[in-house]
């Protein structure tokens, strides 16, 4: 079992509790627990497999939490995860997906109109019977019922995985498939080695050195631990479907075509239409088998890309532009783009604390940051407004600046060439104010500006919301611009082309948040920013020190939206960054 199932059954376990109105404490406990597990850069499992007991070096994971993940791994299931399933109607959790609605909103639902599931509450909203409750109001039941109208529209198109989840189950069903030994080549293909944000299946091609051990290398993948059902398993291909529900599927295939399959089956399918269609005004034909001339049927390429490119006289194109989006008639010229690559990287701005709602302190953010190498962080905690966040008031950011001197000041001390920035995640409020005082953001190093309430706002209204705050010119970075929670929640409607136009006018950047669930902005809007010159900086909005690490997806999708390291804010080395900071307004 991957983490991110784990953490799965940690944030069930805190919305139980909180449903049945638990102390906070011990909901805030398993909480954290689901987030610092969710971003580990390695697998719980892996740690376990070692030693049990290193669990619990690391930081928000007790004793409890490390038994229960033990259990976990051992039965799949959590014994005080099913006790609390069985205390109250499983349906309690779907209503958590609906959008306005949180744990508190479900219990009162639950013990004053015994809602127990989303269709009770579609049923209670219709009959008029929520605007009787503390706090709520007929416009509530409207919202609440065209949330329902959301959620079960995401419901239908959700079949996808999120980028996050379907990476390490791929990740770690290849490093199962090594330990086969008869494996000379394995690679992932399809929308995962694309980087698409949510991926259908997983692709897997390998190579068999022996022959005669096809076979083996079948058995040995239909094996595997996590699987819950064989779809297909055959001589060249089968298929599993994994606990989680993901499809995987596996190739096997003959070294001199290898290439060729795996450029066929890495797509996108737009991508390889018009290769298709090249080859053949060349007089050629491509299949996942090679590149073959039409005439006399004779193999001209196969055993690598780069040899199947060059066969159709392109040069090599890196998987996540491979969209038929222009990406072709480049290589032709060969002047691609020199996408960004995760070495260009040289900081974060957008980094959350114990302060806020995050697990760590300031330092330990900085730890972490240091040893991945930046040069600098910015330390970007929610303001009062969002108050479910524990946004700091200007007394406790004071007190936080206060502390960011100190460490500063230490590391020069000791020659650590490393660099704390004081911001803060300033809160966009629904008439486009700012939820700090001017004078306070003035003295700040980095403004991150984000909207968190009232997405529900028509498209003129947002959009007019947004471009007041950043107008102002005390906004570095707008946060998650579009708002979308992939698979939870749609983006809010607002038009992109007048932000980044104001966004250009006011020295804005606009963000794209490595949070798994955001990946926002998403490729589309990122290649506009770039061909508009709005620069781009690119946030992990970590809320645990392990949440660093979420840059790779970040960077991934720079790279599907065609950004080099020059568009990109947090590719600057410190000097420059400051000063395009300083310029804002
Ligand atoms: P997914 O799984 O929906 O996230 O997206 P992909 O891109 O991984 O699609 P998948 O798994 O159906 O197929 C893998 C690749 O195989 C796809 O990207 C391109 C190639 N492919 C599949 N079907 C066709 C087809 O009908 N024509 C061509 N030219 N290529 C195809
Ligand atoms: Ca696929
Ligand atoms: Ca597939």
């Amino acid at each position: 079992m991957e983490n991110t199932e784990i953490a799965r059954i940690f944030y069930e376990i805190a919305d139980l509790l909180e449903i049945k109105g638990e102390n906070p404490f011990r909901v805030r406990s398993y909480r954290n627990a689901g987030l610092i597990i969710e971003g580990l850069p390695v697998s719980v499992k892996s740690i376990v497999e070692r030693d049990e007991q290193e669990l619990e070096k690391i930081k928000g994971i007790g004793k409890s939490i490390r038994e229960k993940v033990v259990e976990i791994l051992k039965t799949g299931k959590c014994s005080f995860h099913e006790q609390l399933l069985r205390e109250l109607p499983s349906g309690l959790l779907e209503i958590l997906n609906i959008s306005g609605i949180g744990p508190r909103k479900v219990e009162l639902l639950y013990k004053s109109l015994g809602v127990k599931s989303v269709d009770d509450l579609e049923r209670v909203a219709k009959k008029g019977l929520l605007r009787g409750l503390p706090g709520m109001g007929e416009k509530t039941e409207q919202k609440i019922l065209k949330s329902i109208e959301e959620y079960r529209s995401l419901r239908l198109t959700a079949q996808r995985f999120r980028l996050s989840v379907a990476y390490p189950y791929a990740m770690g069903y290849v490093e199962y498939m090594r330990q086969v030994g008869h494996i000379s080549q394995i690679e992932i293909a399809g929308s995962l080695r694309r980087w698409k944000d949510t991926i259908g299946d997983v692709d897997i091609l390998v190579t068999c050195g022996k022959r005669g051990a096809i076979m083996d290398v079948m058995e040995h993948f239909v094996n595997y631990g996590e699987v819950r059902e064989v779809l297909a398993k055959g001589e060249t291909k089968s298929s599993v479907v994994l606990n989680v529900g993901l499809q995987v599927d596996l190739r096997v295939l003959d070294e001199g075509s290898f290439g060729s399959a795996l450029q066929y089956f890495t797509g996108s399918k737009a991508h390889n239409i018009a290769i298709r269609d090249r080859a053949k005004k060349l007089g050629l034909k491509i299949s996942e088998y090679g590149v073959f001339r039409e005439k006399t049927g004779k193999k001209v390429a196969g055993r690598t890309e780069e040899e199947v490119y060059r066969a159709v006289g392109l040069v090599w194109i890196p998987p996540e532009i491979r969209e038929n989006k222009g990406e072709i008639e480049l290589a032709e010229k060969d002047s691609l783009p020199h996408l960004l690559e995760e070495g260009d990287i040289k900081g974060d701005l957008h980094v959350h604390t114990h302060y806020s709602d995050g697990t760590n302190t300031i330092e330990e953010m900085a730890q972490k940051a240091i040893e991945r190498g930046y040069e600098y962080i910015a330390i970007t905690d929610h303001s009062k407004a969002v108050g479910i966040a524990h946004g700091l008031d200007e007394t406790r950011l004071k007190k936080q600046l206060k502390e960011i001197d100190r460490i500063n000041q230490a590391f020069r001390e000791r020659g650590i060439n490393f660099t704390i920035l004081k911001g803060a995640e300033v809160d966009i409020r629904a008439d486009g104010t700012l939820d700090h005082p001017p004078e306070v953001l003035r003295e700040l190093d980095c403004v991150v500006g984000a909207v968190h309430s009232r997405f529900d706002m028509p498209g003129p209204q947002m959009t007019e919301r947004i471009i007041k705050a950043l107008s102002t010119g005390l906004v570095n970075i707008l946060a998650h611009p579009t708002g979308r929670l992939i698979g939870i929640r749609e983006p809010y409607e607002v038009d992109m082309e007048a932000i980044m136009e104001c966004a250009k006018e006011y020295g804005v950047a606009l963000e794209l948040n490595s949070y798994p669930e955001r990946l926002d902005l998403n490729d589309t809007h990122l290649r506009l920013a770039k061909d508009r010159g709005v620069l781009v900086s690119i946030g992990t909005d970590s809320h645990s020190e392990y949440h660093l690490e979420y840059i790779t997806y970040g960077v991934h999708t720079a790279r599907r939206g065609w950004l080099e390291a020059r568009d990109v804010l947090n590719a600057m080395p410190l000097a420059s960054l400051l000063k395009v900071l300083k310029k804002r307004g």
